[in-house]
């Protein structure tokens, strides 16, 4: 909006042209939700206090969880409500990756906001069966996709890109619809499992949002993106304004959820802000750089898969406690520890997801 605004007035006043560039829109774009965030949040934290919307806490987990009971949770309701106005605020509306990223934010914030409601509001334990869950998502990640297949800019939609390896050229053709479909579905519940330690979903969501960003920016710049053997993809650039809003949403938000948490994000946020995470790395076709990016997420969703096989197949768990966050709780380390170190190996492995724009 205010890059439209910019445009109208800049024969008036030439710094307007300021506006023009995405970088600078990106940064005002992250500050504007962090600030809006630490503004709101208090606000915010006491509504969802005041209507009593807390956290019923499963008495079988760990018992330091026991006392969350109560936490004010649906905080990702904030999340996603800074998120729209910043990129609003900022990004060049004419962008169809801008519109899709907040229908896909919006859509998936819809499912998780209907599960939480029942939940919390409803008071129905089971919240939104698991089948009306995975069918709305599917419904919300395919019509991206199918868009995408059909409207994107083709050649690049359905090409596979390997990192290092930058000759490798191989056109998926349709495949790249149920590719598509996973990487988003996929991102969505990933985070949705790794939300369940104070701040341990939303760090690795900024960092990782943050590093999407510059792949996007990249991807969109002609000159960056054939410097640094990365498809050029037109008008991409725009969603590092999108991913840099996702990223001073979350820091806002942390200021509010770290340790000890005086809110949860809820369904609401984490299927969101997972599902546009696999958007903007499947728009920008690096999926594989995201799988190792987003490597805490990968490995809490494979601990839930593996824990849960074995137990079928065997009778005996592998951990303690799954998803693999509970393990080391039940270990006996502490639970900053435990967020900690996962931020650490987060941001280990979003650095080696960067160097890899370099080794191609
Ligand atoms: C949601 N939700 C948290 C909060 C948050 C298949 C199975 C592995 C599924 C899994 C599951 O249901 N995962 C998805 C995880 C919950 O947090 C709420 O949920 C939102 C995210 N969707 O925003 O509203 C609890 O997590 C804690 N929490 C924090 N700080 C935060 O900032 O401390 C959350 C956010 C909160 C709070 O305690 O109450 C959750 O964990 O329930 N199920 C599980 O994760 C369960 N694991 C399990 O059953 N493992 C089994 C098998 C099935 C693999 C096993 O290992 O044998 C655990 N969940 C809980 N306790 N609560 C079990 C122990």
């Amino acid at each position: 909006m205010i890059l439209w605004l910019a445009e109208l007035l800049e024969g008036q006043f030439s710094w307007l042209n300021l506006f023009g560039y995405q970088t600078f829109r990106a940064i005002m774009a992250a500050l504007t939700a962090l600030f809006l965030s630490l503004v709101l949040g208090p606000w915010f934290i006491r509504k969802l206090q005041i209507k009593q919307i807390g956290q019923q806490v499963r008495s079988f987990g760990p018992e330091s969880h026991l006392s969350k009971q109560g936490t004010p949770t649906m905080g990702g309701a904030m999340i996603l409500a800074v998120i729209i106005m910043a990129t609003l605020l900022w990004s060049d509306l004419d962008n169809h990756y801008v519109w899709l990223c907040l229908y896909v934010l919006f859509g998936f914030g819809l499912v998780g906001w209907i599960d939480d409601y029942r939940k919390l509001i409803l008071k129905d334990s089971a919240g939104l069966a698991g089948r009306w869950k995975y069918l709305l998502q599917s419904v919300f990640g395919l019509t991206a996709v199918l868009y995408l297949y059909y409207y994107g800019h083709d050649s690049i939609t359905t090409q596979l890109v390997l990192p290092v390896f930058s000759d490798f050229n191989w056109n998926l053709g349709w495949l790249a619809i149920p590719l598509g479909y996973f990487v988003i579905v996929g991102s969505s519940n990933a985070v949705n499992l790794t939300d369940g330690l104070d701040g341990l979903a939303i760090m690795p969501t900024v960092l990782v949002g943050s590093a999407l960003g510059i792949f996007a920016y990249v991807a969109g710049h002609a000159g960056f993106s054939d410097y640094l053997l990365i498809p050029f993809i037109p008008g991409a650039g725009e969603m590092a304004v999108f991913c840099a809003a996702m990223a001073g949403a979350g820091l806002g938000f942390l200021w509010f959820n770290t340790y000890p948490a005086q809110v949860f994000m809820g369904d609401v946020g984490a299927l969101a802000l997972g599902a546009a995470l696999g958007l903007v790395a499947f728009i920008t076709r690096q999926e594989f750089i995201f799988f190792i990016m987003g490597g805490v997420f990968v490995m809490e969703t494979v601990s839930v898969i593996l824990q849960v096989a074995s137990f079928k197949l065997t009778g005996k768990r592998i951990f303690r406690m799954a998803p693999i966050h509970h393990h080391f709780e039940l270990k006996g380390w502490a639970e900053p520890k435990v967020i900690v170190r996962f931020w650490i190996i987060s941001i280990i492995l979003v650095l080696i997801g960067l160097a890899s724009l370099k080794i191609r």
